[in-house]
C-alpha cells in the first residue's frame, strides 16, 4: 500500500513536471509580429533590432510605418503587435487614454530617462549669444538672436513635426508671455531640424529647437531650455495653464494584450529589453552621424552588442 501511494505520487509529480515543461516551451505563433516605425532614427534603428532579435529566436516579424500617436489605438485593436519607444511627454496621453480603452499594456521602462524640450547648442551658452540660457526668462531679453527670415522679426522656435506635439510649443509660448517676441515653425522631418543645427553651428548663429535625450546630439552637447517645472496637469490639453516645461520621463514600451499568449517567448524577451541613454543615443548616432540606413545601423549594432541583447533572450 506504501508503494502505491509513492507510485502515484511519482506519476503526478511526472505529470506536474510535463505541464510545466511544456508550458515554457510553448511556440511562438508563426504570425508575424508587427513592429511599428517612425520619424526619429533612434525609433527605425529599434524596430530593427528589436526584429532582429525576435528573429534570432525564430519568431517572424513585420515592419509597419506608423504615425506616433495613433499607433497606441492599432495596437489596442490588434493591428500593430508592440510600441518599443513610448516618450512619456509626447506620447504619455495618448498610451494611456489606449489604455483606458482597454487592449494594451505597459511591457516595462527602459532604464535611460528621457526629456523632449526646447534648447539650444551647447556653443549658445559658451559663447554668451543670450546671456542669462538656458533659465527661459533670457529669452525675453534677446529674440533678435534666434529671428531668421522667415520670422517676421520675432525669435523662432523650430519645432518638430506638428504630428508630434500639436499646438503643445505655440500654447507655452502664449502662456508664457513670450509670443510677441516668439513664434513656433514646424519642421517637416526631423532631418530639417538637424539641417538648421548644422548650418547654425557653420554661421556660428543663435539657434532654437526642438530636441530630446537620448539622442545622437548628447555627444557633442545640447542645453535644454529650463522653463518652469513640469507638473501633472500644467498642460492646457490636462486643464492647466501650459505655462510649463516637459517632463523629466520615462521611456516604456507597450504590447497588445495578446502578445503574452500568442508569442510567449517573445513577449519575455520584450519585457526584459532595456535599453540606456548611450546605447539609444549610438542607435540614432549610427544614422544621423555615421549616415547608415536604419537597416544597416540595425545589423551593425546587434552585430557589435550580442553581449548586451542575448540576455534579453534567455
Ligand atoms: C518623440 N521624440 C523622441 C521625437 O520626441
Amino acid at each position: 500500500m506504501k508503494k502505491i501511494t509513492k507510485t502515484i505520487a511519482v506519476a503526478a509529480l511526472g505529470f506536474v513536471m510535463a505541464t510545466a515543461s511544456s508550458q515554457a516551451i510553448a511556440a511562438d505563433s508563426a504570425k508575424p509580429i508587427v513592429i511599428p516605425t517612425h520619424n526619429w532614427s533612434s525609433q527605425v534603428v529599434m524596430a530593427y533590432v528589436i526584429g532582429g532579435i525576435f528573429e534570432s529566436m525564430g519568431d517572424t516579424v513585420e515592419y509597419v510605418p506608423a504615425d506616433s500617436q495613433t499607433v497606441y489605438e492599432a495596437i489596442r485593436i490588434g493591428d500593430v503587435t508592440i510600441s518599443h519607444e513610448v516618450w512619456q511627454s509626447t506620447f504619455g496621453a495618448s498610451f494611456y487614454n489606449a489604455m483606458a480603452k482597454g487592449g494594451i499594456i505597459d511591457a516595462g521602462t527602459h532604464a535611460a530617462a528621457t526629456l523632449e524640450e526646447m534648447g539650444v547648442p551647447q556653443y549658445v551658452i559658451d559663447d554668451n549669444l543670450c546671456p542669462g540660457l538656458p533659465n527661459w526668462e533670457a529669452l525675453k531679453n534677446c529674440p533678435e538672436v534666434f529671428a531668421t527670415a522667415d520670422s517676421g522679426g520675432k525669435g523662432r522656435w523650430l519645432e518638430g513635426p506638428q504630428s508630434w506635439h500639436g499646438d503643445l510649443m505655440p500654447t507655452r509660448l502664449k502662456a508664457l508671455g513670450l509670443d510677441d517676441k516668439y513664434t513656433v515653425k514646424f519642421a517637416g522631418g526631423a532631418d530639417a531640424i538637424w539641417a538648421e543645427l548644422a548650418s547654425a553651428k557653420k554661421e556660428g548663429r543663435g539657434i532654437i529647437t526642438f530636441n530630446w535625450t537620448p539622442n545622437f546630439t548628447d555627444a557633442e552637447g545640447f542645453a535644454f531650455i529650463e522653463f518652469p517645472s513640469y507638473f501633472d496637469g500644467c498642460r492646457v490639453a490636462d486643464g492647466g495653464d501650459g505655462a510649463c516645461g516637459s517632463p523629466k520621463g520615462w521611456l516604456k514600451k507597450a504590447a497588445n494584450y495578446k502578445f503574452p499568449k500568442t508569442h510567449p517567448a517573445a513577449y519575455t524577451a520584450f519585457t526584459k529589453i532595456s535599453f540606456t541613454s548611450r546605447q539609444i543615443g549610438a542607435m540614432a548616432a549610427l544614422v544621423d552621424v555615421d549616415g547608415m540606413s536604419h537597416q544597416d545601423a540595425a545589423k551593425a549594432w546587434l552585430a557589435a552588442n550580442e553581449n548586451v541583447w542575448k540576455p534579453f533572450t534567455e
